[in-house]
């Protein structure tokens, strides 16, 4: 059993629904197991567990304990056998939304270049940061004004590629459940009119339009200083020289995506800036024909911030196709999306930064434009294949999840919420709910029923982790780390000095130190917090 595991019952701290499945995961074997009132102390439901099984990703023997029959509103813990029992949970009819909420805010404290003032960042207000312009790296004496946007994680460097993915994932959580977005959570810009998940993707994709060469139309891949920044440092305090690095492929296709999407999500709010993402991503798309074959992004000698790299750049293409013909209709953009679909080298259903082909292949879907018949179905028929193994792994895992042992690796918990999107859109897709019930089983190893027993979300959950890898929350001075922020998860690859020397003989999903050293299981990042964004937006 893992060192650090302080629960032997987990639960999703946040709770359930009164009317969903709900599960205890208990460690070891166990015969029975009870829901107590938590205030009263008096058992209100008693029932027998499944037979305890192996679990291979978390290496325990994990026993269930199904009590999906209540769905009596209250707070409760589950007890088993001498001793043994989960954190306080509630049940009830709303459980998941002051969650979806902090999720989203989370964006807000991302924000580079303007002052996080009190009134909206409480306690964790700091002053504005990195607004001297870059210097282009490798040219005499270029500078690029490119302030803005979010920073990517728990560093301070904004990077186009993951940036695309973290809008996106909120883009299409908008197109997909607009009224989960109708609660307000202030930002700066809040009009009333435009919803507040818009104004945040724009601070984004401003800054994103700032990358974009003016000459070529190709796509700067990142902007940081060459190296990072001590742990500590505050945002407004890591003053070094900043480099915006050569254009990539990757950049430009996923920059061309995700502008073609903003174009379609804002035309009814402000069709001016709608017109100029169109154009943006147009003229993306021009550098992408006049460079059908470019080398992978690689860091510049003395650059050692994050890489960002991936060789493969056709489903960034493919993906850019679609978005441009769904926004636009027109048949080039259908046509290079299918020349892009016949070829076999890249992964169709893939969320992540480096492989983003899932995109388009939604995109694809969900268009109400003319479609080739034929492609269309072998699109479905994927998407709908790649859910059900996810669902078949989910029904295999201790933990209801569907990752396989061998994936808990660097932001495992994208992986987790990617998986979780699939499932979602794979039943949005077909009309059915077969696949709900698996995602909401991610929801909740997500928020503690996991074999840490601990809620992967900063401020969520009676435990919740506590040091992510982030530098504001570590040199503001303020205890609590700034909340609503994703951790990236257990990580069997061992890729930092504190993994190495603590978690070596971990099982993969035991690979989780909640300490700062730990970047490599603990750190936190826009594009970790997107998905988890987009599944809540389905339980609210
Ligand atoms: O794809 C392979 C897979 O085939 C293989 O089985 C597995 C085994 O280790 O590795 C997989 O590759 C991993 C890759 O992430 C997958 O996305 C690499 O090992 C792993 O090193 C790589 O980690 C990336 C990490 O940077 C180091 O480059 C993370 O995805 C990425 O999220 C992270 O991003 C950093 C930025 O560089 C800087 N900002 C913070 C951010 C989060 O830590
Ligand atoms: O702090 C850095 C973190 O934000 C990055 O994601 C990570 C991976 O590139 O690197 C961290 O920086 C470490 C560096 O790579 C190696 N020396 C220790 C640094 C942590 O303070
Ligand atoms: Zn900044």
């Amino acid at each position: 059993m893992p060192m650090e595991q302080q629960f032997t019952i987990a639960v999703n701290q946040l709770g359930y629904r009164s009317k969903d499945a709900k599960m205890a995961m208990i460690t070891g074997e166990s015969a029975g197991f009870r829901l107590v009132d938590h205030e009263t102390g008096k058992v209100v439901w008693e029932g027998q567990t499944r037979p305890a099984a192996e679990d291979a990703a978390s290496g325990i023997t994990v026993s269930r304990g199904d009590f999906s029959a209540w769905e009596q509103p209250g707070t409760y813990r589950i007890e088993a056998g001498d001793g043994q029992s989960s954190y306080p949970f509630v049940i009830s009819e709303a459980v998941y939304e002051a969650a979806h909420q902090a999720l989203l805010k989370a964006f807000y404290y991302f924000r580079c270049g303007m002052d996080l003032e009190e009134k909206h960042a409480g306690p964790w207000k700091h002053a504005a940061c990195h607004l001297a312009p870059a210097l282009v790296y490798g040219e005499e004496a270029r500078t690029i004004d490119a302030w803005g946007g979010w920073h990517d994680a728990g560093d301070y460097g904004k990077y186009v590629v993951p940036g695309a993915k973290a809008v996106a994932d909120l883009l299409l959580a908008y197109e997909c459940y607009p009224q989960a977005f109708q609660r307000a959570v202030p930002v700066p810009e809040t009009d009333g009119a435009t919803p507040d998940v818009l104004h945040e993707c724009r601070y984004e994709l401003e800054w994103m339009l700032r990358m974009q060469d003016e000459e070529s139309g190709g796509v700067f891949h990142k902007l940081t200083t060459l190296r990072f920044p001590g742990p500590d440092v505050m945002p407004e305090d890591d003053t070094a020289e900043l480099y915006i690095t050569p254009i990539s492929a990757t950049a430009t296709g996923c920059f061309a995506a995700v502008m073609a999407m903003a174009a379609r999500v804002y035309a009814p709010y402000d069709s001016a800036f709608a017109a100029s993402c169109l154009q943006a991503a147009e003229r993306a798309w021009t550098w992408l024909e006049r460079h059908p074959e470019y080398p992978g992004f690689r860091n510049p000698p003395e650059i050692f911030t994050g890489e960002y790299g991936d060789e493969q750049d056709m489903d960034e293409r493919y993906w850019a196709a679609a978005e441009l013909y769904r926004t636009t209709g027109e048949s080039r953009y259908h046509e290079a999306f299918g020349q892009y679909a016949r070829q076999d080298s890249f992964d169709k259903y893939e969320l992540g930064w480096a492989d983003m082909g899932g995109y388009g292949t939604i995109s694809y879907l969900m268009s109400a434009r003319e479609q080739e018949p034929e492609l269309a179905a072998r699109l479905q028929a994927g998407l709908q294949q790649r859910a059900a193994e996810l669902a078949d792994v989910s029904l295999q895992d201790g933990f209801g999840i569907s990752l396989r042992p061998e994936q808990y690796i660097w932001g495992s918990n994208m992986l987790v919420m990617n998986h979780a999107m699939l499932l979602l859109i794979a039943d949005r897709l077909s009309g059915s709910k077969a696949y709900e019930r698996w995602a909401l089983e991610h929801v909740h190893y997500l928020f503690g029923a996991n074999v840490m027993g601990m809620s992967y979300v900063t401020g969520l959950g009676s435990r919740p982790i506590l040091h992510p890898h982030h530098r504001p929350s570590e040199g503001d001075g303020v205890e609590a780390p700034v909340p609503g922020l994703v951790s990236g998860g257990p990580n069997y690859g061992k890729q930092d000095d504190y993994a190495r020397e603590h978690l070596a003989d971990r099982a993969p999903a035991a690979s989780f130190a909640d300490v700062m050293e730990s970047y490599a299981t603990n750190e936190v990042t826009i594009y970790w917090n997107s998905p988890a964004v987009f599944v809540l937006s389905h339980f609210v």
